[in-house]
């Protein structure tokens, strides 16, 4: 004989009675909300929709260069794999080893008008150091050479990829209010080897003008001194 004892889940009293619906009370955890509260959240800095901030990004993983996600709140600006051009290990565009930018006729225009001239030269200087105010103390203009450079700035050049370029967005915060792109291999090949601005010595406007002063200041005593 067996010994009569009822299933479990089920009891004797109510058999077969359907299982409730787990209850739905209060808000569901999601990335965006707030609070850590899921498994796969390292961090969530949402306030009701995921977001960027300098620590988190908005898929709520810890803010990393190397994950493939720009995180613009965090000062990224390229995040390899992203195909950006040249990119750092703090995720910033590094254009310090390009030493020609393009400004033959109306691809001059990076401030000053066609042609290549100072205005050229200084939009090369604030490029290469990643400073707003940088000035090209000293400049060539020659022919393009077979190497990186800094491409047609638009509306001459409206479509940087057709001519070999990767577009690396308005550097604006680097002083050059235009949508800059970059050659990485070849400038000449896709531009010609019609005139660029190289060999800029870039300047920092306020130790020149301090420097000037200081030696304007000391020339008339060493005057008197005489
Ligand atoms: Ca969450
Ligand atoms: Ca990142």
């Amino acid at each position: 004989m067996r010994a009569e004892r009822p299933e479990i889940g089920f009891s004797d009293s109510e058999p077969d009675e359907p299982d409730a619906a787990l209850p739905l009370d209060g808000p569901q955890p999601f990335c965006g909300d707030g609070m850590v509260n899921q498994d796969d959240e390292e961090c969530d800095e949402g306030d009701g929709q995921p977001r960027d901030t300098v620590d988190c990004d908005r898929d709520c993983t810890v803010r990393r260069c190397g994950d493939g996600h720009i995180n613009e709140v965090a000062g990224e600006q390229c995040d390899p794999p992203n195909e950006l051009g040249p990119c750092d290990g703090t995720c910033r565009i590094d254009l310090s080893s390009i030493n020609q930018l393009y400004c033959h006729g109306p691809c001059g225009n990076w401030g000053g008008g066609d042609g290549c001239q100072q205005a050229d030269a200084d939009a090369l200087c604030r490029l290469r150091t990643d400073s707003l105010f940088k000035i090209a103390e000293n400049f060539d203009v020659t022919n393009a050479r077979a190497e990186p450079g800094i491409c047609c700035p638009p509306p001459t050049l409206s479509d940087p990829a057709l001519f070999g370029c990767i577009s690396l967005g308005n550097m604006s915060a680097r002083g050059v209010d235009l949508d800059v792109s970059v050659h990485n291999t070849d400038l000449a090949s896709t531009h010609g080897s019609n005139l660029v601005v190289t060999n800029v010595v870039c300047g920092d406007p306020v130790t020149t003008t301090r420097r000037r002063a200081e030696r304007i200041a000391t020339t008339p005593m060493k005057a008197e001194i005489r």
